[in-house]
Parts: structure tokens; sequence; C-alpha cells
């Protein structure tokens, strides 16, 4: 059995971490998408509210499963038995900011990590972005599962009031 897990905040889910869920699932065995903390982010969703949306989304997907992660992602890849760390990468600034860490978790362990050149239909998407434009009133549907635009919106009209 290869397992990979695909790691991130999802904060929240986009359509471009979908499409890299999608292909990684077709490469490995099992997936698991790792949610855990970014501690150079603010949130706007609670892990266990990341954890949900990310389930719904990935429902189609048979051999994928999602689980929250705290510590190092070396130590969860252990945990579960995963060979690799299968990232998106956008464009160069991606690589410059992961490539620095896939050495490290290398350095760390025996974990690879597996780059795959974000599509170019969703390359400019990024989570903070989505929250960026939603929360200047931009349209950003499309971007992001209909289900996850919907409470991105309401949390977002939470904040407001
Ligand atoms: N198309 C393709 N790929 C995309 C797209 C897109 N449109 N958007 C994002 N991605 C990729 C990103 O490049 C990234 O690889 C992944 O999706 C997740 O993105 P985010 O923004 O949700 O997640 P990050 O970058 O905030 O997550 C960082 C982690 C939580 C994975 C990282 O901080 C981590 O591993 N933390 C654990 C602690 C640890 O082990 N630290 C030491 C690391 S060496």
């Amino acid at each position: 059995m290869r397992r990979a897990v695909c790691p991130g905040s999802f904060d929240p889910v986009t359509n471009g971490h979908l499409d890299v869920f999608a292909r990684a699932a077709r490469l490995f065995d099992e997936v698991v998408v790792a949610v855990g903390v970014n501690m150079s982010k603010s949130r706007l969703f609670t892990p266990d509210e990341r954890i949900a949306m990310l389930e719904e989304a990935t429902a189609g997907i048979d051999n994928l499963r999602v689980a929250g992660f705290d510590g190092l992602i070396v130590d969860f890849c252990h945990e579960v038995g995963a060979v690799a760390i299968v990232k998106g990468l956008r464009g160069a600034g991606d690589y410059e900011y992961e490539l620095p860490m896939a050495q490290m978790n290398r350095h760390l362990t025996e974990v690879e990590t597996v780059f795959l050149p974000g599509a170019a239909g969703s390359s400019f998407v990024s989570s903070s972005l989505v929250k960026e434009v939603a929360t200047l009133g931009g349209d950003v549907r499309g971007l992001v599962p209909d289900a996850v635009l919907d409470q991105l919106l309401e949390r977002l009209a939470e904040r407001r009031d």
C-alpha cells in the first residue's frame, strides 16, 4: 500500500487544492489530507470546520480520507505510514517556499515530497486571495466548492455584524 499525505491549512479548501487531491489519489493507493496549522497565517475557520468542509468536498474520492494533525508533518506521515508528501506548485513563489520544507522533511526522515504542477485554470487561486476578494465583495464563485462558498459568505457576514 503506497500512501501519501497532502498537508495544508485549507482555510478554506479551494478548487486548486481539490485538483491536487484528485491527481494524488490517482498516483497513490491512499491519500490522507492532513489539516494543520500554519503559524504564520491567521485563520477564518476552526480545524474541525475545515475538516468537515474537506470531507464533504472530497466525498467522491474513494481512496482519500481527511485528518487533523499537530506537530511535525513528518511525524504525522510516520503515524499513518505514508511514504510521500504531495504538494501543488502554482509557480516560482511556491517553489521557493516549498523547496526548503521538502529538504528539511527529507533531512528529518526518509519521507519524499512529490510536487504536482498546479492546473493552468486554478494556479491563481489561493485560500488567502479567495478570503480577501470575498471580504471586499468580489465574486469567488467557481474558485471554491459551492458549499464552501456558502460557509465563507456566512462567516464573513458574522464577522461584519
Ligand atoms: N493549485 C495547486 N496547489 C495549490 C493551490 C492551487 N490553486 N493552492 C494551494 N496549493 C498548494 C500549496 O502550494 C500547498 O502545497 C498546499 O496546496 C496547501 O496550501 P495551504 O495554503 O492550504 O497550506 P499551507 O501552505 O498554509 O500549509 C502549510 C503546512 C501546514 C502544510 C506547513 O506549515 C506544515 O507542514 N506545518 C506542520 C509543521 C511542520 O512540520 N513544520 C516544518 C516543515 S519543514
